[in-house]
């Protein structure tokens, strides 16, 4: 009825939106909703929609949430032990979660199992305000008494250069962490997860603990912004306001006050009033391809619309004459798709749009970046990832750019075996025994050279580069690709940017990961899970990969920080770790890489082909025979017996990878098509054929994904985003659409590219660091995070999705790796999906 009126009226009723934008008599209640949270216009207040989960404690994403104007700004509510808690410190178990519509509630208990501590946070609604309110039934545990308070985040990034007034006193939040802090005896800290320490104390037995920016008991922040004014009254308790930056450079500003002693009942009650601005309306985000269109693609803009904004009927493209100035070159219907989750959505197909030259979007008052449309623009979308994230990431070597060193060679002094019954903090293990010839903490000789960072740390996980050598040798057989921008120097152990040396850089890769997975079958004997840092107070590293270690021996002989006469050794335990419990199917997978490596390596360097050859078969054998002597059954892998049978023609694999692949497709095509794809070059054509059903399958999942989200893409939902799988989405249609063009277009994978180019939820920036446009994302979870910068070429994991229906991509804080890290895995296969896109398209 009213949506009639509106149609009718347009001028009616955009006058009645200025009506009800003045009236302050708006309701801006925070009321619990459906989804269990409080709302009003711009304001939503989670409480423990999302929960600390085990695994890395605080990431920064839980607890009582506040998404202010749409922006995730406040997080991390609980009881927790210390002023600036960082990843590492311990967080509460949810005990409990109770929704009370009744009273306009939300209750937890969190509980710390290590001190047998409970307590109950109930937040409860108050008119356009919550009360936070903290119950004991029994009193503080007397060894927390002065350490455990109600802490609540700010995002920095949010705030900083921002004023806030402390009892009347006006401030400013600092853009860089300068603040007072105090050193105190270890004795009183709390012991952090696992009984590992964070911080490397240099020998003083002290840490440190930072001091407030300011203390009062009302607290008004960013007065000057009011999509982000919030104002928090403690009723008796000080409020302390910190900054977490000072320990972690991944902190917040922490909002604290510590609990009574001695008290049971309602021990703490905090107001806060979030500024909601009248009438508010997210401003519309225009999803599109940063890197712009090629003529007769398709091209259609996804528009995320707040679901109190108007649906506009039309949208226009706007062309970028010689001269600057601007001429509308086509107007079109919107076509509505609907709401998902959060926001209500719409498609605006400008597929007609042909000429090439410089455009951009216009949707009402909403104007995009400019964009090109032209034959090339996909040309380069791989450069960045190949000429320099994936160079950068090369291990045991010195990585030079211009003026600039990335990396010295790090982890010069090699690596110990890794002791006994290790709980590692990385989610690895050492077990019961090390399956090796080696003691704990004897050193592993050669296992110092090649390999690659895992993502924005900079371990090497054993199954990921194996991963990457398959997927360099499957790069290198498809596309041969000649680029040569990299100079690989193993014996100077030196690579330089941007040098041609002469070599192709897809084998100059290939060759450094083969590099360090022959070294651990020629020096362990079998694969590693991982080569690791062994204190937690190196593995957060942010800065130059060669200064993570001291580059000495560890002698345990000499007292730490103690030098060694000859200058060989130090008493320093900061040596990296092999964690070698065996595991043979990694082993399998390893042969069967090695053995696909070595063809591709045959001609540019045969000695390290041969070694490849030559561990690929004794892993092999001795995987196989350990598998079947643990009831395992050999070769549970298809994409490995295909491997396997590629490299040596044997037909026991081709038996096992058909009976595999067959029953896998039977399941579901989704998972396992390109790996059925991937053996068409070495098969007959009636195994060609068999994969129609299959392919037919995955054209209906690509069908279903237009209803499923607005984007047509597959969108996760889980803890690290889902650029992955939209890569992976890309990857299978480009190869399907090459061998079964009738059933698959090739327009299929122009849904993959502009995803990840732009067209996606919360903003409409590239993904890709450096690639796009006019707008590719400015920060990532890269090693070089603390600069608030990016490596380019990385694919960031893009849109997390945060309980029960908020999409999230920060792009000025870096540090949440679910959203913005990448990895050595995900960017080789967003490499092989771009060459695989480029040679789709005919360029
Ligand atoms: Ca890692
Ligand atoms: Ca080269
Ligand atoms: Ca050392």
């Amino acid at each position: 009825m009213i949506k009639q009126f509106f149609k009718l009226f347009p001028l009616a009723a955009a006058s009645l939106f200025v009506f009800a934008a003045c009236n302050s008599a708006e309701n801006k209640d925070l009321k619990i909703n459906d989804l269990e949270y409080f709302a009003n216009r711009g304001v939503n207040v989670l409480v423990y929609s999302n929960t600390f989960s085990g695994g890395f404690n605080d990431e920064k994403d839980s607890g009582i949430e506040i998404i202010h104007h749409g922006v995730r700004t406040v997080q991390g509510g609980a009881i927790r032990l210390s002023n600036t808690p960082e990843q590492w410190d311990l967080v509460p178990a949810t005990t409990s979660r109770e929704v009370n519509t009744d009273d306009n509630s939300i209750e937890v208990g969190l509980r710390y199992d290590d001190y047998d501590f409970d307590s109950r946070v109930v937040v409860t609604g108050k008119g356009d305000a919550f009360e936070i309110a903290v119950y004991l039934d029994k009193p503080v545990p007397a060894e927390l008494v002065g350490d455990a308070g109600f802490n609540l985040e700010f995002l920095p990034s949010q705030y900083w250069l921002k004023t806030y007034i402390i009892d009347g006193k006006p401030e400013r939040f600092p853009r860089y962490a300068v603040s007072n802090t105090v050193a105190r005896p270890n004795s009183e800290k709390i012991k952090q997860y696992k009984g590992y320490k964070t911080y490397d104390d240099r020998g003083t037995d002290q840490f440190v603990d930072p001091l407030p920016l300011a203390t009062g008991h009302e607290i008004l922040m960013a007065p000057d912004d009011p999509e982000r004014t919030i104002k928090v009254t403690s009723e008796g308790a000080d409020l302390n306001l910190y900054d977490g930056r000072i320990l972690a450079q991944n902190g917040w500003f922490v909002l604290r006050s510590l609990l009574p002693a001695g008290q049971t009942g309602k021990v703490l009650s905090w107001t806060i009033e979030p500024n909601s601005i009248d009438g508010w309306i997210r401003e519309p985000n225009i999803g599109f391809s940063q890197v712009g269109y090629m003529p007769d693609q398709p091209k259609v803009a996804v528009i995320e619309l707040d679901k109190n904004d108007k649906i506009l009927g039309k949208a226009s493209i706007c062309k970028v004459n010689d001269d600057g100035s601007t001429k509308t070159v086509y107007t079109g219907p919107t076509d509505t798709w609907g709401p998902y989750f959060k926001y209500n959505y719409v498609k605006f197909d400008f597929s007609k749009v042909q000429e090439p030259g410089v455009y951009f979007i216009k949707y009402g008052d909403t104007q995009t970046g400019n964009f090109i449309i032209n034959d090339d623009v996909y040309d380069h979308i791989t450069d960045a990832t190949s000429d320099v994230w994936i160079p950068i990431h090369m291990n045991h070597v010195t990585v030079n750019e211009g003026y600039r060193i990335w990396h010295g060679e790090p982890f010069r002094e090699g690596y110990l075996q890794a002791p006994v019954n290790t709980d590692h903090f990385d989610l690895h293990g050492q077990g019961p025994t090390t399956d090796t010839k080696y003691k704990g903490l004897e050193l592993i000789p050669g296992l110092n050279v090649g390999g690659y960072f895992d993502a924005g740390d900079f371990d090497i996980e054993t199954g990921s580069n194996i991963g990457v050598v398959q997927n360099l040798t499957s790069i290198w057989e498809r596309f041969h690709p000649m680029r040569d921008y990299t100079f690989v120097d193993e014996y100077q152990r030196y690579v330089d940017l941007h040098r041609p040396d002469g070599k192709p850089d897809i084998i100059e890769y290939l060759e450094h990961g083969v590099l360090n997975i022959v070294a651990q079958a020629e020096n362990i004997g079998h694969m590693s899970q991982t080569l690791t840092n062994s204190v937690l107070d190196n593995y957060h590293h942010l800065g130059d990969a060669a200064s993570i270690t001291d580059g000495l021996h560890y002698d345990p002989r000499l007292k730490p920080y103690q030098k060694s006469a000859d200058g060989k050794s130090s008493g320093t335990p900061d040596d990296m770790w092999a964690f070698t419990s065996r595991n043979p199917s990694s082993d399998f997978r390893a042969a069967t890489c090695l053995a696909a490596a070595s063809r591709a390596l045959k001609g540019y360097n045969d000695d390290l082909a041969a070694r490849a050859l030559k561990e690929s078969k004794r892993l092999l054998k001795e995987a196989t025979e350990l598998m079947q002597s643990s009831g395992r059954g050999a070769g549970n892998d298809m994409a490995a017996n295909l491997q396997l049978y590629i490299s040596t023609g044997e037909q026991q694999y081709l038996d096992r990878f058909k009976d595999q692949i067959n029953r896998s497709l039977s399941r579901s095509a989704i998972n396992s098509l390109t790996t059925a794809l991937e053996a068409i070059p070495y098969m007959d054509d009636a195994y060609k054929e068999s994969l129609r059903p299959a392919v037919e399958q995955y054209k209906h999942y690509i069908d279903s994904l237009e209803t499923d989200n607005p984007y047509g893409v597959p969108i996760g939902l889980g803890n690290w985003a889902g650029s992955g799988s939209v890569v992976s989405f890309g990857s299978t249609i480009c190869m399907a659409s090459s061998y079964f063009p009738d059933i698959i277009s090739k327009d299929e994978a122009f849904k993959a590219t502009s995803f990840l180019f732009g067209c996606h939820p919360y903003h409409n920036y590239s993904l890709v660091a450096a690639v796009g446009a006019a707008r590719p994302k400015q920060v990532f979870y890269g090693n070089n995070r603390a600069d608030l910068s990016f490596i380019p070429g990385n694919v960031a994991p893009g849109l997390l999705f945060r309980k029960p229906d908020h999409f999230e991509n920060y792009d000025d804080w870096p540090f949440l790796w679910g959203q913005n890290e990448g990895t050595i895995g995900g960017n080789v296969s967003y490499l092989t999906f771009g060459l695989a896109f480029k040679n789709l398209m005919g360029r």
